[in-house]
């Protein structure tokens, strides 16, 4: 901190004590929206060196910091004010405890002694009570000099085992207290080593290992969590050593680069429904892998999960090879103990896989290079597959029904951590929060490739693009609707059908109200011209890519999860 900055005397503040000790851990960067009470935080963390990304909603300041934790390891930082701001900062902190992010929520609140006799304060809220279901932990700090600790537990307990979201809780009146200066310097936490590398049990990895020994049909699934690991050099040894066949969920695209020959992608439920021996590397059973049931999975295929949770363990099907511990540490050792043990996928197995991937690539390819007009999700995704296989540096982000659907399978990813989405709860409004966590963190270009639903979750957060200047191209695939665009009213009276949007939207003039460049593309050849200009800019712009509505479908790929009723079944 410049000492100009510094309260004249020997003492310090709440403030002050807060910005010092996330500058102790490392903490560069704040993700909120300013208001009372921590307006002060917001202007003192820019005069003391740190940058803060101010927000037009809390959800999507808090989507930027969980995403940033997860690329980088610390936790992301979000400041909310209380009540209304601290709620809608709440749904990315459950989302960052969901994903497994490590992130923290800051939020100020209010006077204590009037909330708990609920004497109707300004932003009156229990806040911590409210935040427990939704964090991986909760903690309040009502003593200035506490500040240091709470900082601190905060990013431990966002960090370890599993990381999360965390809630920090800062009363107004512990922000403004004053604390002797000698105080406040010894109260300071550097945290040490918040997620050490905890090593499996040699048992655990014997067992793995002799396990995967008798497999003839071997497949090994990364998870996001594989890629939250940063092990990739590991991990590629892992599966080019052993030769077993991998596939990656959404998030673990690029991990090893797509077109690797032992990707099973596109032979992804053949590989799932055949497989004799599995093994789960920071992924869970979860419903985006139909709970390792049949009918996706054989019933007599055995399970291995490499995991940093214990408790994940038989959550949905039972574990025959536990290995609880860090990717990062068990890797190098399962792959050491696979010396002795030895693994052999049979040849059997790989020919169908690459006989499966032959025959579902040839139809993609059809797919691709057809050009209707409209262009369909496919003709407009091909765009975008080329450009990113030529820029692996460049991130995507990628929410919606079938644009994310389609997207996922459509675009190859060549780098780890490069694909950022809805991820475990699906959920839509993670946009332009990710985009902007991506760009301020990573300093690359970013991609969003929105559904037009999906983009108006986080849409106004174009002005926060904009305003700082971001490299973020948005693509906007706008088929007029909820999965489509060609619903009518049941009814038959004059409001529009629920799931339908304007259908001749023009997205890109809300770019060019902030200054940002818009583009209108209802061609490969349009899109591509635009993409290209405004990557090459590294200027913030909107591409309105105009979707045939007829050619999505509900629900995109997962419409099975939706209950039936008697239109759905008419
Ligand atoms: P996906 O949605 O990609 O399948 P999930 O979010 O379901 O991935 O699973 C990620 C898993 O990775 C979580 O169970 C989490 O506990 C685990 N995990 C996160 N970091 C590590 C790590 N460093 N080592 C081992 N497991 C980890
Ligand atoms: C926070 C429910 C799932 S997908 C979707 C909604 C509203 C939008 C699909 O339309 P979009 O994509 O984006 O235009 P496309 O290509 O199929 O037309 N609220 C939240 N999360 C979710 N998942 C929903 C609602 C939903
Ligand atoms: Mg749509």
């Amino acid at each position: 901190m410049k000492e100009a900055d510094r309260p004249t005397g020997a003492a310090t503040d709440g403030f002050h004590l807060v910005i010092e000790a996330l500058k102790a851990n490392g903490i560069d960067t704040l993700y909120g929206v300013a208001g009372i009470p921590i307006t002060d935080l917001t202007r003192l963390a820019q005069a003391a060196g740190m940058r803060y990304i101010g927000f037009r909603h809390e959800q999507s300041a808090g989507y930027a910091a969980g995403i940033s934790g997860y690329l980088t390891r610390r936790p992301g930082v979000c400041l909310t004010v209380s009540a209304p701001g601290f709620l809608n900062g709440m749904v990315a902190l459950a989302n960052a405890t969901v994903n497994a992010f490590p992130m923290i929520q800051i939020s100020g609140s209010s006077d204590r002694a009037i909330v708990d006799l609920q004497q109707g304060d300004y932003e009156e809220l229990d806040q911590l009570n409210a935040a427990r279901p939704y964090a991986k932990a909760a903690f309040r700090v009502n003593r200035a000099a506490d500040i240091g600790v709470g900082v601190a537990r905060a990013i431990r307990a966002a960090l370890s085992g599993r990381p999360g979201g965390v809630y920090l809780d800062l009363p107004a009146a512990t922000l403004s207290a004053s604390v002797d200066a000698q105080t406040a310097a010894q109260s300071l936490v550097r945290v040490i080593d918040p997620a050490s590398p905890q090593r499996p049990s040699a048992e655990a990895l014997r067992r793995a290992a002799s396990l995967l020994a008798t497999a003839a049909r071997p497949l090994i699934i990364l998870g996001k969590g594989a890629a939250y690991a940063q092990a990739d050099a590991q991990l590629r040894a892992l599966i080019e050593a052993t030769g077993i066949p991998y596939l990656p969920m959404s998030m673990a695209k690029g991990l090893l680069p797509d077109n690797h020959p032992l990707s099973a992608a596109a032979a992804r439920s053949f590989a799932l429904s055949q497989a004799d021996v599995v093994m789960l590397v920071g992924a869970r059973l979860n419903w985006l892998l139909g709970h390792g049931q049949a009918p996706q999975w054989s019933p007599t295929a055995k399970f291995i999960q490499l995991d940093i949770e214990p408790v994940e363990m038989d959550s949905n099907r039972p574990i025959a090879a536990p290995i609880v511990g860090d990717i990062a540490a068990a890797v190098p050792a399962l792959l050491e103990e696979l010396k002795s043990a030895g693994v052999t996928p049979a040849s059997t197995w790989l020919a169908a896989i690459a006989e499966r991937k032959r025959t579902n690539l040839d139809r993609m390819q059809a797919r691709l290079a057809a050009n209707p007009s409209p262009m369909d999700f496919h003709s407009a995704l091909r765009v975008f597959r080329d450009v990113l296989a030529e820029r692996p540096d460049i991130y995507l982000v990628n929410e919606g029904a079938n644009t994310l659907d389609i997207a996922r399978n459509v675009i190859d990813m060549y780098a780890p951590r490069h694909r950022l989405d809805s991820g475990t709860w699906g959920v839509m409004g993670i946009g332009m929060g990710y985009a902007i966590g991506a760009a301020v963190t990573s300093g690359q270009p970013v991609i969003a490739i929105e559904g037009d639903s999906a983009f108006g979750f986080s849409g106004m957060e174009i002005e926060t693009v904009c305003r700082y200047r971001l490299p973020v191209v948005v693509a906007v695939f706008n088929n007029g609707g909820i999965y489509r665009g060609d619903e009518l009213n049941r009814g038959g009276g004059p409001d529009p059908a629920p799931t339908a949007l304007t259908s001749d939207a023009r997205y890109d003039k809300l770019i060019e109200a902030f200054g940002g460049t818009g583009y209108h593309a209802t061609d490969p050849g349009s899109l591509k011209s635009a993409l290209d200009e405004a990557l090459a800019s590294r200027r913030p712009a909107l591409i309105n890519c105009v979707i045939d509505p007829t050619a999505g479908t509900e629900s995109g790929h997962i419409q099975n999860l939706n209950p039936k009723s008697s239109l759905s079944r008419a």
